[in-house]
C-alpha cells in the first residue's frame, strides 16, 4: 500500500517548480513506485503560457480547478479547459497550455511513468525513459 498526500509532498524532492516559474508539480507516483504510470498534481499559474511536447510519453490530464486552454501546434486548434475537462495527448501532440485568470489545477497521468528527474528541453519535451 502506498499512501501520500499533497501536503506531505510539499517542499520535498517530489515537488518540482518549472524553471520559467509557470507551474509547480507534485509527483504522487513516480516510476520507482512500479505502478506502470506516474501520477501528478500540477498547478499552472494564472496568466501563463507553456509550450509542451511529450514526444516520448502519453499523458492524460483532468482539470479540477481554474480555466484555461490547450492549443495544439501546428494546427492552431483551441481546446477549452474547465473543471471536469479531460484532455489526452494520445498523439504526443505538441501544444501550448494556458491558464486564464486563476491558477489551473490539473491531475495528470503519464505512460511510461516519469522518473522525476526529467527536465523540459527547449522544445518542451522530456527525454525518453531509460528502460
Ligand atoms: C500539465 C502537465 O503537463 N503536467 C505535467 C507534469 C509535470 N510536467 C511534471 O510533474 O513533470
Amino acid at each position: 500500500m502506498i499512501m501520500r498526500t499533497i501536503n506531505g509532498i510539499k517542499n520535498t524532492e517530489r515537488e518540482v517548480t518549472a524553471v520559467n516559474g509557470n507551474w509547480v508539480s507534485r509527483r504522487l507516483l513516480l516510476d520507482d513506485d512500479k505502478m506502470g504510470f506516474s501520477f501528478h498534481e500540477t498547478t499552472i499559474y494564472a496568466g501563463t503560457e507553456t509550450m509542451i511536447w511529450y514526444k516520448n510519453h502519453l499523458e492524460a490530464v483532468y482539470c479540477v480547478e481554474g480555466e484555461g486552454e490547450v492549443e495544439t501546434i501546428p494546427d492552431g486548434e483551441i481546446y477549452p479547459i474547465q473543471p471536469g475537462t479531460m484532455y489526452a495527448l494520445n498523439k504526443h501532440d505538441k501544444h501550448y497550455l494556458r491558464a486564464f485568470q486563476n491558477d489551473l489545477k490539473l491531475v495528470c497521468v503519464f505512460n511510461p511513468s516519469l522518473t522525476g528527474d526529467e527536465v523540459h528541453d527547449a522544445e518542451g519535451s522530456y527525454p525518453s525513459s531509460q528502460r
